[in-house]
């Protein structure tokens, strides 16, 4: 064989590969090889057709995306005209379906073909001689738009069917859908590209597939299921629906693993049910049941009237979506400080409860809407997320009703309201002060990480402040035995533990005290740089944000959240206290000829003998170094110790150093 017709051979042998693996992860969601091996099967294939470039086939699996953008979509006629679906939504009206059905028919009983309703958007794929030549939108179902450049960048879609045994033309109906988490994403992405946000996955997919430029729909999470044929010109397809669909599972397309034959309007309802409990789990929206009858002859038997078929009925959901009036917006103030702003509606159902409240998330979000207070407004609840305001209905607006900005104050403790740039969310700054956040200040002050004030867990705490025994932190030092002794499920005993273990707690490190203030993106690592740089309490309150910004990995909105923090008078108030109560020992402040790991940065897996991984993390930080949770290639080592984790394969992986106990301990003593 020359060496062309052995390109020629590799390049086909490929395209049958990577079809089949398609098929193994699409249809039957249980794939055979790892991600990385199916890239490397479709690099392999690209790396020869740019080669020869004579070799490629529009049916190529390298050749989903790669069009210009058009100008606008085709018209296209439906053939066979796209149907749809006459809606029930109770089961009476699934008896009645059942029992005109069986009447006509002149039968006792009947097998359903049942599978769950997507919400998505119905498409029409047209496949001659086993490739896919055109796709189109249902449209009014007698003539939609012809958007083939974008369907094909869908990769769950077979752009050639598997086999040799289908009709020379085949047209597959289904529904193209984005899963939740493509939706969520998709609106990360949006969010983050200052983009407009897609109110529901429905009107994610519809959007996606309605781009005139295929290589933004090529960006778009999105997936196919079909439900059913359209024009088959060939050989016949078997005589029932269920049937039909395990063929079309063999070519290759993907059909719904939740699709089942069974008996009578019992078994339709039953299904029904168990979907509804199932509704919430499924990685797609789904809207309803579509019941079908399975046998073609009785379908046939039936016909339609008014463009729906008698034979085929969806069975609907508790709408997930309603309109309601917006009567106000209040503010709710998290234990973060965050500031939410939550709609007061109109009572209205939403998926079978009554929703009186819903977020609004942040001010981008209620300008994003333009949601004014009067307007109607569309709410969602889909599964236990809470109900979120996620469109306006702009022309039932009412007069001019003023824009909503979110307070300048806090409406719990009346600090103001500070929203950091580059950061969708509006915070109090009233910290340690503000009653909202109390619990969570003392809460988190009193951790293992923190302070360290063993006996004093969540309950507790929400007990003391409950009672106005402690209003901020530094209360917690003027604290009885009697007086704890006092509360609710309190002995003597504990209270007096209690009592101790608050003393315990005022020696301590600098460090640990900065972390235990609860200052805005202040975590640990961030509180023990402080500390190293700075050396006193006294420099790191009194510093600016530019002095902040030449720390090691204190940025913009870490700086303005310190000063932030210490500018407000409470807290100020309330560390004055704290620094009577508590002491540490004096920093030293290294100078960078004594910081010999400055600027390294380590990760550590895997079980050390000598002394825990907490101890050498603080041991390496003292000399300069950084200690990380991943492996990335900035790492310059990772310490592993005994049983690692799949963090030294990375690190051998990536080419990183690995050292073990014996050289860390050289490394430690040596700075
Ligand atoms: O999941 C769906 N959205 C779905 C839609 C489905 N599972 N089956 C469907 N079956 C039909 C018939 C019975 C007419 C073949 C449908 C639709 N139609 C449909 N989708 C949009 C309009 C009609």
């Amino acid at each position: 064989m020359s060496v062309l017709a052995e390109i020629h051979k590799r390049v086909e042998t490929l395209r049958k590969e990577i079809n089949y693996h398609n098929y193994r992860y699409y249809v039957l969601d249980d794939p055979e090889i790892t991600d990385a091996g199916y890239d490397r099967l479709l690099r392999e294939l690209e790396l020869l057709e740019g080669e020869h470039p004579e070799l490629i086939t529009p049916d190529s699996p390298t050749q989903r995306v790669g069009a210009e953008p058009l100008k606008e979509f085709a018209e296209v006629q439906h053939e066979v005209p796209m149907l749809s679906l006459a809606n029930a939504f109770s089961d009476s009206e699934v008896d009645d379906f059942d029992r005109r059905g069986r009447e006509r028919l002149s039968v006792s009983s009947q097998e359903y073909s049942v599978e769950p309703k997507l919400d998505g958007l119905a498409i029409s794929l047209l496949y001659k001689d086993g490739v896919l030549t055109r796709a189109a939108t249902r449209g009014d179902g007698t003539k939609g738009e012809d958007v083939t450049l974008n369907v094909r960048t869908i990769d769950a879609i077979p752009l050639r069917l598997l086999g040799n045994d289908y009709p020379r033309e085949l047209e597959v109906r289904g529904e193209v859908i984005i899963t939740k988490a493509g939706f969520e994403a998709l609106n990360q992405q949006q969010r983050k590209n200052d983009a407009k946000l897609f109110a529901n996955p429905r009107n994610a997919a519809a959007g996606s597939l309605r781009q005139l430029d295929p290589r933004i729909t090529a960006t778009r999470p999105l997936s196919f299921y079909c439900y059913g044929v359209g024009k088959v010109d060939g050989d016949s397809l078997p005589p029932r629906h269920s049937e039909i669909m395990r063929q079309l599972k063999n070519w290759g397309l993907p059909v719904n693993p939740e699709s089942r034959v069974v008996n009578g309007v019992k078994g339709c309802l039953e299904y029904y049910r168990e979907m509804q409990g199932k509704r919430d789990s499924l990685p797609y929206d789904i809207d309803g049941i579509v019941y079908k009858v399975d046998r073609l002859d009785q379908q046939k038997k039936l016909g339609f009237v008014a463009r729906a078929p008698r034979w085929a009925l969806a069975h609907k959901f508790p709408a997930q979506e309603e309109m309601t009036t917006l009567l106000d917006i209040d503010v709710q103030v998290g234990r973060t400080g965050a500031l939410t702003p939550v709609a007061r509606l109109e009572p209205v159902h939403v998926g079978g409860v009554m929703v009186s409240n819903a977020t609004l998330h942040n001010q981008d979000e209620i300008d994003r809407l333009d949601a004014r207070i009067g307007d109607t407004v569309i709410v969602r609840r889909a599964g236990d997320v809470i109900p979120q305001v996620v469109g306006v209905v702009i022309s039932r607006r009412q007069g001019r009703p003023r824009r909503y900005k979110l307070p300048g104050t806090c409406p719990v403790c009346a600090s103001p309201t500070v929203r950091l740039s580059g950061e969708a969310v509006t915070y109090c700054t009233g910290g340690l002060y503000c009653a909202a956040q109390r619990k969570q200040a003392v809460k988190h002050f009193a951790s293992r990480r923190a302070m360290d004030i063993e006996g004093l867990g969540d309950k507790l705490v929400e007990q003391l402040v409950d009672e106005q025994l402690v209003n901020d932190i530094a209360d917690l030092y003027q604290l009885s035995v009697a007086q704890l002794a006092g509360l609710d499920r309190m002995a003597e005993k504990s209270a007096s533990n209690l009592v101790k273990a608050l003393d315990k707690s005022r020696t301590t490190t600098l460090a640990r005290f900065l972390y235990a203030l609860g200052i805005h993106d202040v975590g640990e690592t961030t509180a023990q740089t402080l500390a190293r740089h700075f050396g006193s309490l006294d420099a790191i309150r009194k510093v600016d944000e530019a002095t902040l910004m030449t720390v090691s990995d204190v940025g913009p909105v870490v700086a303005k959240s310190i000063v932030e923090f210490f500018k407000q008078t409470h807290n100020q108030e309330v560390i004055g206290k704290l620094i009577k109560e508590i002491n540490w020992p004096e920093v030293e402040v290294k100078s960078a000829a004594e910081l010999p790991l400055q600027g390294k940065s380590f990760v550590l897996t895997g079980t050390l003998s000598s002394m825990t991984r907490d101890e050498a993390k603080a041991e390496l930080q003292a000399l300069g170094a950084k200690v990380t949770g991943s492996v990335s290639k900035k790492t310059d080592y990772v310490v592993v110790g005994e049983n690692p984790g799949s963090k030294a394969d990375k690190a051998e992986k990536l080419g990183v150093e690995i050292l073990d106990e014996t050289a860390l301990q050289k490394l430690l003593k040596q700075g």
